[in-house]
């Protein structure tokens, strides 16, 4: 029997494989999101289980609007009130979500220092420019030195600034000069990126920060410490190690797996064993090997983050989204799923029991009962490589017939790093973002959005293609990251043609003269980086304010799931973007710290949170944010001229 869960998602290669599910009788977080109900005091942020005490639940009455008495009564254990305990679940969410890029960030320092030294044989310093730009930024001496000596003192650096105790964090300096004054008024400007994540511990402890405001401005210099500090961290130097994204071609979506080859799926986040898997497997020997126990060859796939790596640096193509993990063992013809860090379902073990999957975890501080544990060692990349994709292999004649493979996939371009925007623009030798600021100026480009952000089942899978839809449709530019880019991908909205089909004529006429899809690619979960970048190199490039909070910009996370999420939309708003969030919002249970989050922001850092949980309304609230900004630059009247001529046109082609 089919089950209700199956109308969980618009992508018919996902409910394709989860009526397979059903019949093959697993489990999915479709269907375990159907069987359980979230609890709605934590969903609204009214539970704290901080200590001992406790858990103590202070739900808002339902029904009936929250009277004085309601509000006395409303208090924790240790006199704690709502406002508080919401503030500090929040605040929690942004340390979780910032540690837990940031560990990434440190990894990839850890990773660059070992490269820099010739510790870690396999990789290399693939972006000298980038390298020596970094140099220049931090006042580090290039002259006749080797790349490798400029990289230990840059990986030196900035592994230091995991720990600092004082003073501001490096990468803060590239924002506009008002955005670092700004918050050093508000106080947020965070020091060490450690530090920020203990603080915002030690200060949701029970009984220390106990006044909504000051947990929730450590909040933001918590979410700075990642945006422009750990994320921005991992981003840049990924980009010196593995190379900056450039636009490549290829494609997404269950149907890339193949019938006749060994399948893995590289899965998580950091992709430092990913990029050398992606090489090893194309190794004669490894595919010979593949051959002799009957397979074809080696079909490398990725999902979720580590797979927006290897896309953009590789091509490697995408099985899936963050939802799609567990149906990718579903089609019975993976033979393994490699998995790093985040985002990985422990369900994967319980699914890969019931097929011949082998899930394999492979780095120290992600282990799963169930799975097989082969650790990454970078200083042995290729053997590490080897090991895991024999195992694989070895796996292959295991295979049962119990398999489909969903036909869909789709073509797409990535790699939209803001380099290549840069380069796309301005052209090779006068890289700049003045075209874009012209085209928003002359109002072909009404303005831009990241859409970003996980998959959740809790609403439909993939729903956030409405959002971008009529985005796009309104001339808004969208760049996206993570599992939403992914979504847009497989809808067919990153290929070139994609403008003409769904773009508003202004956009179009952009995207048709510069040959780019009107909703571009940028990256993985920490990239987000980039869209700081791509908007800080807009507001130096002038004409459109001096501020990011001045810019046409605006932000969304449609179906959101993670900490990791929160933190990245705080560090948004705090850098002056109206930001959207679709699903629930995580302190509804306070009306003080909402409208704290939602009206006070706005004042205090010009951009300000918003929840909207039906995708074209949230669309619409981001235009006419855009619209508000457009209006204060003094540029709302070049659009109207455009629509007008646009009106013209086709009255004339009516004639
Ligand atoms: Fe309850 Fe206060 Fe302990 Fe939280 S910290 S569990 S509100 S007693
Ligand atoms: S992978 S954080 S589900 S975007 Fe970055 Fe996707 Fe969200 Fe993980």
């Amino acid at each position: 029997m089919v089950e209700k869960e199956i109308k969980k998602s618009i992508d018919s290669a996902t409910i394709d494989m989860l009526e397979k599910a059903s019949s093959d009788g697993v489990s999915t977080a479709f269907s375990r999101a159907a069987a359980m109900k979230p609890c709605p005091i934590g969903a609204e942020g009214s539970c704290c289980s901080n200590c001992a005490m406790g858990p103590c639940r202070v739900p808002l009455p339902r029904g009936r609007e929250e009277t004085l008495e309601d509000k006395q009564k409303r208090k924790g254990v240790c006199g704690v009130t709502a406002e508080t305990i919401a503030a500090r679940n929040f605040t929690r969410m942004i340390a979780a979500g910032t540690a837990s890029h940031s560990d990434h960030g440190r990894e990839v320092t850890k990773m660059f220092l070992a490269v820099a030294k010739g510790e870690a044989p396999g990789y290399e310093i693939k972006d000298e420019q980038k390298l020596l730009q970094l140099a220049l930024d931090f006042g580090i001496k290039i002259g006749d030195r080797s790349n490798n000596e400029i990289a230990v003192d840059i990986g030196q650096t900035l592994s230091d600034e995991f720990g600092k105790q004082e003073g501001e964090l490096l990468f803060l300096k590239r924002a506009p000069l008002k955005r670092q004054e700004l918050w050093r008024k508000q106080g947020v400007t965070p020091r060490g990126i450690d530090r920020e994540v203990v603080e915002a511990m030690h200060r949701t402890h029970m009984g220390t920060d106990q006044d909504y405001h000051s947990l929730l401005r450590h909040g933001v210099r918590t979410a700075l410490a990642d945006g422009w500090g750990g994320s921005m961290i991992a981003t840049e130097l990924q980009d010196i190690l593995f190379g900056t994204p450039s636009p490549v071609a290829s494609e997404i979506n269950l149907g890339v797996l193949k019938k006749d080859e060994v399948n893995i799926i590289i899965h998580g986040h950091e992709p430092y064993l990913a990029e050398i898997i992606a090489v090893v497997a194309q190794d004669p020997e490894i595919i010979d090997y593949a051959k002799s126990k009957g397979a074809k060859g080696i079909n490398l796939a990725g999902m979720c983050c580590t797979a927006n790596e290897v896309l953009m640096r590789h091509g490697v193509p995408i099985a899936g989204n963050f939802l799609q993990q567990e149906l990718a063992i579903v089609t019975g013809v993976l033979e393994a799923v490699v998995v790093d860090v985040q985002c990985i379902m422990q369900g994967l073990a319980d699914i890969a029991n019931c097929y011949h999957t082998k899930v394999i975890t492979t780095d120290r501080r992600a282990h799963m009962q169930g799975a097989t544990h082969m650790e990454f060692d970078e200083h042995k990349g290729a053997q590490s490589a080897k090991a895991i994709l024999c195992a694989a292999i070895d796996n292959f004649p295991n295979r049962g017939t119990n398999v489909r493979i969903p036909k869909e996939k789709t073509d797409l371009i990535a790699g939209f790093s803001h380099e290549t925007i840069n380069y796309l623009l301005g052209g090779m030798f006068r890289a700049s973002y003045r075209p874009l600021n012209d085209n928003i100026i002359n109002g072909r480009i009404r303005g831009v959005a990241g859409v970003v952000g996980c998959n959740n089942p809790r609403v439909t899978h993939d729903m956030q293609l409405d959002m971008v839809k009529e985005l796009i449709k309104n001339d808004v530019l969208v760049l996206q990251t993570g599992c939403m880019a992914m979504a847009s991908a497989k809808a067919g909205l990153m290929v070139p043609e994609a403008a003409a089909k769904y773009a508003g004529a202004g956009l179009a006429s952009v995207c048709e003269a510069v040959g780019i899809p009107p909703v571009l690619h940028v990256g993985a979960c920490i990239d987000n980086s980039r869209l700081l970048m791509a908007a800080t190199a807009m507001v130096k490039d002038g004409g459109l304010g001096d501020d990011l909070s001045d810019l046409p910009v605006v932000g969304a996370a449609p179906e959101w799931m993670s900490e990791k999420a929160l933190a990245i939309g705080q560090y948004f708003v705090a850098s002056g973007v109206f930001t959207v969030f679709g699903v629930n919002w995580p302190t509804i249970g306070s009306k003080e710290v909402t409208k704290y989050l939602f009206e006070d922001f706005e004042e205090m850092y010009g951009g300000t949170w918003a929840f909207e949980p039906d995708p074209i309304k949230a669309a619409h609230l981001m235009i006419a944010q855009i619209d508000k900004k457009r209006k204060a630059l003094g540029i709302d009247k070049t659009r109207e001229r455009i629509l007008y001529d646009m009106e013209m046109r086709r009255e004339l082609e009516a004639v």
